[in-house]
Parts: structure tokens; C-alpha cells; sequence
């Protein structure tokens, strides 16, 4: 017998409503729906997502998947971003877009609150400028005194059901529940200073949190779509490293417990909550925001450019360039992100790429060098040896990024699957109902060995204060 369920997965640029069939141990995704997500800036009012367009996507999605008889949904978002639903249930004002400068300052404000080490102690959660803590501080206090705070699945979950909770997993990235416990931190919200009754309930992954208008059960699967995308690694051994690539590239090891000590928070890494206990212990690395947001740029200027042909004459420029560290601040907001590349070259004394194909050759290997620098760091710091690297998401269709990822790695990558969240989703929801016992089987859909002097990406990789090993 065939079990239908639907997961919706939204990314910061797209949003799926996708179908998984549940099939005798295996599981079939069939996209009923595809929308954009990315954010919008409100004149004078900041960046905001459209939080209305997605419930009415999702609404359609489920009248989309109504003949296949459903036997439950759940959804799975990006991180740290929220809602505030006040006393009578309805949402205060929009949703705020983690690129939102309004969190610029917050990092020092609640310094003077907590200090960094207490803050890691107790969280485990690497610092980034966006993470929900930072967020709450920046709204005036009076706005959160009577309000719950719902993370966007769980928010949008209530839309559905009425029903008001904080799924663990995405409740890990706020930054305000405690990575040992993996219950809300009491003494961090008494410190900040926040409300006690700002945080609902908190909620696991298989967990039933309602009913929709239609009868169709909403089931609380990894909420943060990274958690689910880990959750559907086709892994066969535990010596393994994974990179979600999709906007972000998430990269790290799944281990059992969180690893708190001063220099996993020096190398900033973060211990989010997985499914049944496990800790995603991993970095959090631009991604391909740098290749989609210079690609929108490009597109507006009129260029007629695919992705396709730019990746392939990026491959046949000159290697190893010009190199740029990823993660700096100035790639986060939205922009002319070829300039800002342009201006890291130039700011460290390397040739400036002034077409596409040159600028994308910089992002993809400084994207690989990013990647191979979190998977020996992770290793290092849990005493891990990885003998695969599992690239998941979309990016794994990226082949130039799966193959440049293996050789600044040293490792063999296996690409796929690539609707992994979806999937994890999918895993979850249909353990819950008992039709699925384990990860569902999938193949990887390529293989990368690495390649090429190992030198010249260690010589590569020195450019931007990285030792590859
Ligand atoms: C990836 C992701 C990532 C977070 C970021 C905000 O979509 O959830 O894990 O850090 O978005």
C-alpha cells in the first residue's frame, strides 16, 4: 500500500509544496507546487517576507494533493526567523528577513547582558549577527510584553491548526535554548530580559500538532530545514561529513552530543538540535546566495545569461585567481554582490574578476575552500575522522561546486539527494505514522573523487587566512 504525504519546504529564495509517496521502504517526491519566497523591502519598513503569499501557496498545495488522500503534512523553513502573535491571536506586523540591518549593534547590546563564553556555554549556537537573540533585542521591549514568539514554521503551523508550540530543532537557533538540556534556557531569558511567556511549549520532530481546516493532520517534522535536510543523508557509516548547499552551505558531523568547549566557540561552530537526540555540530557558510544573488544582478542588467553556460565557461577560466572569504559581513545583505567581490580582490591584493564566468570561477573555489576548511575543522574539534563528504540540497546539481568541493577537500563528495529537506520531512512524518522505520534508501546520484595537487589549494586557501591542513 502506498502512504501520501505532504511536505512543505521553504527556502529563502523558493518555496516547494512536494508529495512523498511511501512506498514500501522507499519514498517518491513529486513537486505539486513551486513558489518564489525571497524577501521584500517595505519603503521605510525593512525586509520582510510575505508570509500571506506562502499560506495561501500552502493552502493550494494542500487542495493540490487532496485526491492522493493525505495522511499528514508538516513544514520545514529556513532558521531563526518569527512571528509575534499577540493576546488575541493575530499575528503583530510582519515577519522581519534575518538580512534585516536592524540587528546591526545587537551582537555588542547583548554583550553587556551575557558574555560571549557564558552565552556559547550554555547554547552551543555559533555567533551570527541574525540569530533570533539578536532579533528579539532589536524590537522595543513593549512590543514583545504580551506576545508569543513563533518561529516561521511553527507560526505558519498555527495558521493551519491554532495550535501554538516551538519545534526543538528550529528552537536550537534562536540562541535561547540550552544544548544540553534542550529545553528553553530560564536563566538566558531572565538575563536578556525577555518575557518569560515569549516562548510557547516546545514541541519534538514527529510530534502531532493539529489539525488543518480540511481534516489533513499537521505533524511537526525537523522544522529547520537544514535539521531535515541532515535527517535524510543517505549515510551508510558514521565516519562521515555533510554540507547542505542550498542559499547557505551548512557543514558539519552528526554526533551524539554537543561539543561546548572554548575552541569550537572560537572556530564558531554551532551544536543545533537533530532529530532523535543527535547534534548538528556545523558552520554556517555563505552558500550560493553569492552565485543567485549575482546572477539576479546580472539578469537585471540585462545580461543574457544561464546558469548552465556561466558555470561552464567559469570552469574554463584560469585556476585559483582571486579567492574571498565567504563568510565576511559584507556578502550578507542583499547587493551588488560582483562589486563587493571586486572590492575583497582589490582590498587583498588579488586580480579583480570582471566578467561573470571570472567572478563565478572566484565564488565556486572560494566556496570549496570554505567547505574543505569546516570539514577538517569540524573533524578537528570532535576528534572525527570523515572519509565522505555528503553534499545534499541543491547545490549538489552544481557539479563544478561537488567537484572543486571534493579537491579542496581531499575527500571523495557524494552529490544528492537534492530535495533533501523535503525528503527529511517526508522521513519524519511517515516514522510518526509507523510506515517508515528507518532513512528512507536513496542513492546518491554522483560520485566525485578528488583530484590535482593538493599545494595549490592549501596555497589557495592561505589567501584568506585558511590552513587546509
Ligand atoms: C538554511 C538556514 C540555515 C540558517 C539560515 C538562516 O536555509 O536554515 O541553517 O542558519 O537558513
Amino acid at each position: 500500500m502506498v502512504d501520501n504525504f505532504v511536505a512543505v519546504d521553504l527556502g529563502a529564495t523558493s518555496g516547494r509544496v512536494m508529495l512523498g509517496r511511501v512506498d514500501r521502504g522507499a519514498v517518491e517526491l513529486s513537486e505539486l507546487r513551486r513558489f518564489p519566497t525571497g524577501p521584500r523591502q517595505r519603503p521605510g519598513g525593512g525586509l520582510r517576507w510575505d508570509v500571506d503569499a506562502v499560506h495561501d501557496e500552502i493552502l493550494a498545495g494542500l487542495r493540490d494533493a487532496a485526491p492522493a488522500r493525505v495522511v499528514s503534512m508538516g513544514i520545514d523553513s529556513w532558521a531563526v526567523d518569527y512571528g509575534l502573535v499577540g493576546p488575541d491571536g493575530e499575528l503583530d506586523g510582519d515577519v522581519r528577513c534575518y538580512r534585516d540591518p536592524r540587528t546591526d549593534g545587537m551582537t555588542e547590546r547583548l554583550r553587556e547582558l551575557v558574555d560571549d563564553e557564558t552565552l556559547y556555554r550554555i547554547t552551543g549556537i555559533q555567533h551570527l549577527p541574525f540569530n533570533t537573540v539578536y532579533q528579539l533585542l532589536a524590537e522595543p521591549p513593549e512590543r514583545l510584553a504580551d506576545k508569543t514568539m513563533l518561529l516561521l514554521p511553527d507560526l505558519l503551523a498555527y495558521r493551519l491548526t491554532g495550535a501554538v508550540g516551538a519545534e526543538v530543532t528550529n528552537a536550537s537557533t534562536t540562541a535561547l535554548l540550552d544544548a544540553t538540556t534542550r529545553q528553553w534556557s530560564d536563566d538566558l531569558v531572565a538575563k536578556i530580559g525577555l518575557p518569560p511567556t515569549l516562548l510557547p511549549p516546545l514541541r519534538q520532530p514527529g510530534e502531532l500538532v493539529g489539525t488543518a481546516f480540511d481534516g489533513t493532520p499537521v505533524v511537526a517534522v525537523a522544522s529547520h530545514d537544514t535539521a531535515s535536510a541532515v535527517a535524510a543523508v543517505p549515510a551508510e557509516h558514521d565516519d562521515f561529513a555533510y554540507i547542505s548547499c542550498g542559499t547557505w552551505s551548512l557543514v558539519g558531523l552528526r554526533l551524539p552530543a554537543p561539543v561546548l568547549g572554548e575552541s569550537a566557540r572560537r572556530a564558531n561552530f554551532t551544536n543545533e538540535a537533530g532529530i532523535d537526540g543527535t547534534v548538528r555540530f556545523l558552520r554556517n557558510t555563505m552558500g550560493l546566495w553569492l552565485l543567485s544573488e549575482s546572477m539576479r544582478l546580472w539578469r537585471e542588467k540585462g545580461h543574457p545569461i544561464t546558469l548552465d553556460r556561466v558555470l561552464r565557461e567559469a570552469m574554463r577560466e584560469p585556476a585559483f585567481k582571486s579567492v574571498v572569504d565567504p563568510n565576511h559581513p559584507m556578502f550578507l545583505p542583499p547587493g551588488d554582490i560582483p562589486a563587493r567581490i571586486a572590492q575583497f580582490c582589490a582590498d587583498t591584493g588579488q586580480p579583480v574578476p570582471t566578467t561573470p564566468p571570472a567572478v563565478v570561477r572566484t565564488i565556486l573555489e572560494s566556496l570549496a575552500v570554505a567547505h574543505a576548511d569546516s570539514v577538517r575543522t569540524a573533524a578537528t574539534l570532535a576528534g572525527r575522522d570523515p572519509r565522505v563528504v555528503h553534499l545534499v540540497g541543491g547545490g549538489s546539481l552544481n557539479e563544478p561546486l561537488c567537484r572543486l568541493t571534493a579537491d579542496a577537500c581531499g575527500l571523495p563528495v557524494a552529490a544528492g539527494p537534492v530535495e533533501a529537506s523535503a525528503l527529511g520531512n517526508v522521513f519524519v512524518q511517515a516514522r510518526s505514522a509507523r510506515v517508515l522505520a528507518d532513512t528512507p534508501a536513496v542513492t546518491p546520484h554522483a560520485r566525485y573523487e578528488p583530484t590535482g595537487p593538493r599545494r595549490e589549494w592549501r596555497d589557495a586557501a592561505k589567501r584568506v587566512g585558511v590552513e587546509l591542513e
